[in-house]
């Protein structure tokens, strides 16, 4: 039987780079996103080396998700692995100047939305039983505080917390966990969290050597196709160029 990886957010950065990468290595694609033209040029090419089903798909709605995951053609289930990856930051600015807004649409899409995912799966999951994988994209920003992180770290602790009592709960079931989190990766992720300000994009990514998406998809592959004895828990990802900065303290 052909392993299948179920990818949300794969019309960009990380999920755009597991879609290549798992292609590479023969597996079938469900590849979901709200861009729909995103999404068929990745078909059309991808499609030529391996089975992809696509859909489009906003993981904030619960209704969406089911429907998508009940209409998944018979050859692309079960799933073998899930890679929870569609997710946002926005606003930089410090908590109180932020708009209520955009705390929500973080929770809705980085919480809400990938427990919609995973629980739509964890039927197709539990019938592959061992080998079967989950993973989440959490963040540094679940681990290490910094301002303007708010809701968005909080939402990645959220994650990291989610992963280790799936762990639990699944037990015995085949199925792993893993918490990949990730430090400074050049995607659009940037842009997204600057309400598309290049000139902030190019100041993050410049003169340093950030993560690219290809290095997370590889580490990504890694965990899904160790031996299935094997389970990461969580996986913390920087660029060598990156570490972390002493306390902050207010003098007068
Ligand atoms: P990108 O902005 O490049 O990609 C984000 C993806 O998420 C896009 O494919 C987007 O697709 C999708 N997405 C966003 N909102 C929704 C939604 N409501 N429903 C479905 N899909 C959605 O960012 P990255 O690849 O860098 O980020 C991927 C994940 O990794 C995120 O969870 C992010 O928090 C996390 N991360 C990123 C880091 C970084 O520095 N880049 C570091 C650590 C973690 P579309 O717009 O088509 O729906
Ligand atoms: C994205 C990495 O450092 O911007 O999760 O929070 S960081």
């Amino acid at each position: 039987m052909s392993q299948v990886v179920f990818i949300t957010g794969a019309t960009s950065g990380f999920g755009r780079a597991c879609a290549y990468r798992f292609a590479q290595a023969g597996w079938s694609l469900v590849l979901t996103g709200r861009r729909q033209e995103r999404l068929e040029s990745l078909k059309e090419e991808l499609g030529r080396r391996v089975p992809v089903h696509i859909a489009a798909l906003d993981v904030r709605d619960s209704e969406a998700v089911k429907a998508v995951v009940e209409a998944l053609p018979a050859d692309f289930r079960p799933i073998t692995a899930l890679i929870n990856n569609a997710g946002l930051a926005l606003a930089p600015e410090p908590s109180q100047q932020v708009a209520l807004e955009d705390w929500h649409t973080m929770i809705d899409t980085n919480v809400t939305g990938l427990v919609n995912v995973t629980h739509a799966l964890l039927p197709s999951l539990t019938e592959t039983g061992e080998g079967a994988t989950i993973v989440n994209l959490g963040s540094v920003a679940g681990q290490w505080p910094y301002p303007g992180s708010h809701v968005y770290g909080a939402s990645k602790a959220f994650v990291q917390q989610f992963s280790y009592n799936l762990r639990c709960d699944l037990l015995g079931t085949g199925i792993r966990v893993t918490d990949v989190a990730p430090g400074l990766s050049e995607s659009e992720f940037t842009l997204v969290r600057n309400r598309g300000d290049q000139a902030a994009y190019d100041k993050l990514y410049g003169d340093t050597t950030p993560l690219q998406p290809e290095d997370i998809a590889e580490q990504i592959f890694h965990v899904a196709t160790l031996p299935a004895h094997v389970n990461i828990n969580r996986l913390e990802v920087m660029p060598t160029r990156q570490a972390w900065s002493p306390f902050a303290v207010d003098r007068d």
